[in-house]
């Protein structure tokens, strides 16, 4: 999904208001039988707009005998939703834990068949009201390694999970498909491992759509978590993070800022989960390691959260604008110039203009660029922008970028360069270093 960066100035009030104004989504695990509890669900209703099973759609919840499905407690949260206005995203079609036993006990093709029964019949039965499925979960080792963690899944073939992203698919072609694992916080072997995968995914035209970021926190958040997020959101993937909790003590409120100001930096990262609602609903148990008092006060945590996702930049998802945000090494359209042919010199009447506006931290930026076409329309439009000294450009959506340092030339991509006369394309870019006063020149072709 392409993305188009917006500047609006907003502070919402709730989670979910604050991550809608930013075109982004906050979510919650749910516990089936929290719903009946009055308390949980005034806050779940009143800050999430989307929620994920905890376990209700795990394997041995929806097959607990092999072919007898059992959608209870998936139904009663997709109802939930449905009537609360909030999306669902799906977890999780396989994952080497929480199988029936019918299942541990199996191996090899009638394994690997029974499996893509499961993701076929559960993926059919909730067609259409899922927002996002976790196919596989958690299928890498942890440690250096960087392979995948052995299962009896994992021993049905290493195509197991391509094989799942297929099935997956072909039952419901409208539901974001995603790879969900965790200790995958910052660039690791783990990450990498994953990363490389999602690579070959995507060179070999396998469905994968999304990758998952659990971030079970402890008491510190590494420093390149933001540029991990980043080099997978580059390989045209959204991201997400999917189960965020974080232990308490002094840090906690500032590692779920920090969090969140990494999702919000990355105009992929599409929303943020926590795994659960109050502390006393964590799996973490005495860890406190979410966003609310059992009582349901609001911890600290809670508005830093708030806080980061109001000074965030927005995304606009614009669902009609095809191919992924982040150019990929393509040739030229063929009717452009060689690359090296610089662009006409003197624009033809009318031209354009191009106005920008930064969202800066500490060590870098997000610039929003605007085009707006002159009375004569344009065919396409370029855009250059000369960079401080040590600033460089690390990711651009919605134009091509040449160059990453000095003077930078962004230019339309197919969708976007023809503008008639006032008319607007907006485009932007990530960097590294300061973006503090760049000043964009706009040409039309
Ligand atoms: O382990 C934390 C999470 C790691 N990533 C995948 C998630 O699916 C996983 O969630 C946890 C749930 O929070 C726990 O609630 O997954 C565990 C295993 O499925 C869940 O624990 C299970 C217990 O193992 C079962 O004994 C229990 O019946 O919860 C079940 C329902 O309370």
């Amino acid at each position: 999904m392409t993305m188009t960066l917006t500047s609006t100035a907003s502070a919402g009030t709730t989670l979910k208001a604050s991550a809608a104004e930013k075109g982004r989504y906050f979510g919650a695990a749910v516990a089936g039988q929290k719903l009946s509890d009055s308390t949980y669900v005034t806050i779940l209703n009143r800050e999430f707009n989307s929620v994920v099973a905890e376990n209700d759609m795990k394997w041995d919840a929806t097959e607990p005998q092999q072919g007898r499905f059992n959608y209870t407690g998936g139904d009663r949260l997709v109802a939930h939703a449905q009537a609360n206005g909030q999306s669902v995203r799906g977890h999780a079609l396989l994952w080497y834990q929480q199988q029936p036993g019918w299942a541990q006990n199996m191996s090899g093709s009638p394994l690997r068949s029974a499996m893509m029964n499961h993701v076929t019949q559960v993926a059919t039965h909730f067609k259409g009201k899922i927002h996002s499925w976790d196919v596989v979960n958690e299928a890498f080792a942890d440690g250096n390694s960087g392979a995948r963690r052995d299962s009896n899944l994992q021993r049905t073939g290493n195509d197991w999970i391509e094989a799942a992203f297929r099935a997956a698919r072909a039952a419901d072609p409208g539901a974001k498909l995603c790879y969900n694992d965790y200790n995958t916080d910052g660039i690791n072997a783990k990450s990498t491992g994953i990363y490389n995968m999602v690579r070959d995914f995507k060179s070999r035209g396998v469905p994968i759509d999304c990758v998952g970021f659990q971030s079970h926190l402890g008491t510190s958040l590494s420093s390149d978590y933001q540029a991990n997020l980043q080099r997978f959101a580059d390989l045209g993937v959204d991201v997400q993070i999917t189960e965020l909790d974080v232990m308490s003590g002094g840090n906690q409120a500032n590692i779920y800022a920090g969090v969140t100001r990494a999702c919000m930096n990355v105009s992929r990262c599409t929303g943020i989960t926590t795994w659960g609602v109050r502390d006393c609903d964590s799996w973490r148990g005495s860890d406190n390691a979410l966003l609310f008092e059992c009582s349901g006060n609001k911890k600290a945590a809670y508005t830093s959260v708030l806080n980061a996702l109001n000074a965030g930049p927005g995304i606009t998802p614009s669902p009609t604008t095809p191919g992924p945000t982040t150019p990929g090494p393509t040739s030229p359209p063929p009717t452009s110039p060689s690359p090296t042919t610089p662009p006409p010199t003197t624009p033809p009447p009318g031209g354009c203009t191009a106005t920008v506006s930064l969202n800066s931290w500490t060590g870098g930026f997000v610039a929003s660029v605007k085009v707006t076409a002159g009375a004569a329309g344009t065919n396409g439009w370029n855009v250059s922008v000369t960079l401080p000294s040590g600033a460089s450009v690390t990711n651009t959506w919605s134009a091509t970028a040449s160059g990453s340092t000095g003077t930078v030339r962004f230019t339309n991509v197919n969708y976007n360069g023809q503008l008639g006369a006032g008319q607007v394309a907006e485009f932007g870019f990530q960097g590294t270093g300061s973006g503090a006063g760049i000043t964009p020149t706009c040409a039309a072709s």
